[in-house]
């Protein structure tokens, strides 16, 4: 037989709202995981969700022949700004989908990623060079020099476009926008009056969307006006404005690409500088780990130049950012639908209108899978294999790249720019807390990041 799913108790008009901390997200839905189990149902305005945190429920929920990418919620809202680009689109329903994700699956592929070594290694030792000048007693907001290296990477490798985000004090006022309109979506997902009650929030959102779009129209202007200066790049806007899908013939329209520039700056950046973050959280925590690691890097890597051969032999490195990411998947769920009302986990009902929430912040915990010490940080886990070992036996309790068809289009990408980030920056300096008492503290918006981190580097010697 069915049975009912567990749901705590619901107030007038906002529901189970009041059970969800704004400011903290992911750790309510996890302590609400603790209370009520790994399936559990909360209903906000507008929206019905499941909550399942295990790792089996994940994996069903996972299946795509029964649920698909679920938009409810803040990528829907996001569709406003980015409309169908990969990110927020509904999938194979929507024709520009199939064509971006086509054109752009071999722009994303090993070969390509190789070949945006170069400007990768430019913009890491912009912050190398960043970090020596300041010298061993400047404290380092690691979260906003970790967000120039991602977004600054982002853009001169995917449209050859620089936000020099090291030489300015302030950031530039695409990206000031960027966060406004994260911002705002964040906030409306939670808001329950009426939107004539949010004009001037509203007029805002419009103008930074305005302006996020004109950015991304001035660069492609700038490329057709410049051909000979960008000859023989290939980067991910030529993909896009070149690239023909072998399907059905079509190449993207001017507005998909726009969206989908927009979407890399914003699915590219945020997510890869929170876990370069909680990366070096979890180094500063772990000294034994941090020493283990720093010894790979030196004997790897020595003193002279970063090759790619050198970052692709980090074993132990690749250890620390999947256990990292593990611990904290900085985009902390995701959601599905079923395709049709469907049961899970053989005895609750889900109905087709529905949203299921995997939560990862939990299901990347269960200690059936990881043992007793999976809220423990221990790369060595992820060694010898014992990666392979846990996806194969236990399928999607990994997963902070999403799943099947709709999964993360840049993690070649992000996985390359972490591994070298970390090889010049620990290749260069000694790293310590600013504040040795801090304790991980995190912030939300579309992801989660630490918050009031702050390191300061040691120049190890032999810089030039
Ligand atoms: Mn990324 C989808 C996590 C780096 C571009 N990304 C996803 C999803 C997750 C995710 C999870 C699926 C979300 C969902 O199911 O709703 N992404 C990450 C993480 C990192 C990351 C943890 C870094 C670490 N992502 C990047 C980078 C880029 C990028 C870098 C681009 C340069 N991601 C995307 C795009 C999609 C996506 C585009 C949507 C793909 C699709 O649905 O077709």
């Amino acid at each position: 037989g069915l049975l009912p799913i567990p749901q705590p108790s619901t107030a007038p008009v906002v529901g189970n709202l009041t059970s969800i901390d704004l400011e903290d997200p992911s750790r309510s839905f996890s302590q609400l995981a603790a209370r009520y189990g790994p399936i559990y149902k909360l209903a906000v305005p507008g929206l019905d969700m499941i909550i399942v945190s295990n790792w089996k429920l994940v994996n069903e929920a996972c299946d795509d022949s029964r649920f698909q990418k679920s938009l409810k919620g803040d990528l829907e809202e996001l569709r406003t700004a980015v409309h169908d680009g990969l990110f927020t689109s509904k999938g194979e329903e929507e024709e520009n989908w199939g064509v971006a994700h086509r054109v752009l699956v071999s722009a994303f592929g090993p070969l390509a990623i190789r070949g945006m070594f170069d400007e990768m290694h430019e913009i890491v030792s912009q912050l190398v060079l960043k970090w020596a000048r300041q010298g061993p007693s400047a404290r380092i907001d690691v979260g906003e020099d970790f967000t120039r290296l991602t977004l600054d990477t982002v853009a001169l490798t995917s449209m050859g476009f620089r936000f020099n985000s090291y030489y300015q004090s302030e950031m530039h006022p695409f990206i000031t926008a960027m966060y406004e309109v994260l911002n705002e979506v964040a906030k409306k997902g939670m808001r329950f009056l009426p939107s004539v009650f949010y004009t001037s929030e509203s007029k805002k959102y419009h103008k930074n969307i305005q302006l996020l779009r004109r950015t991304a129209r001035e660069v492609i202007e700038e490329r057709k006006a410049n051909p000979d200066g960008f000859k023989g790049r290939k980067d991910l806007l030529t993909a896009m404005t070149e690239g023909v899908d072998p399907r059905t013939g079509r190449k993207m329209t001017e507005e998909s690409v726009i969206d989908n520039l927009i979407t890399f700056l914003v699915a590219g950046h945020e997510t890869t500088a929170a876990t370069l973050q909680f990366t070096m959280y979890n180094l500063l925590k772990h000294p034994d780990k941090y020493h283990k690691l720093q010894e790979e890097i030196d004997s790897v890597v020595g003193t002279g130049p970063i090759s790619l051969a050198h970052v692709t032999k980090l074993k132990y490195l690749d250890a620390c950012i999947r256990e990292t990411l593990r611990l904290s998947a900085p985009i902390w769920a995701f959601g599905r639908e079923p395709l049709q009302d469907e049961v899970l986990g053989e005895k609750y009902l889900i109905k087709k209108d529905q949203q299921i929430v995997c939560l990862l912040a939990k299901s990347h915990r269960d200690p059936e899978v990881w043992g007793p010490d999976a809220d423990e940080f221990v790369p060595e886990r992820m060694l010898d294999g014992g990666f392979d070992r846990i996806q194969e036996q236990y399928p999607h309790s990994w997963s902070p790249f999403g799943t099947g068809m709709r999964s993360c289009i840049g993690r070649a990408f992000a996985w390359q720019e972490m591994l070298l980030a970390y090889a010049a920056l620990l290749q260069s300096f000694s790293f310590v807390m600013d504040n040795p008492s801090y304790t991980l503290q995190t912030q939300t918006s579309l992801t989660i990041r630490p918050k009031g981190f702050y390191i300061r580097a040691i120049a190890r010697g032999g810089l030039t």
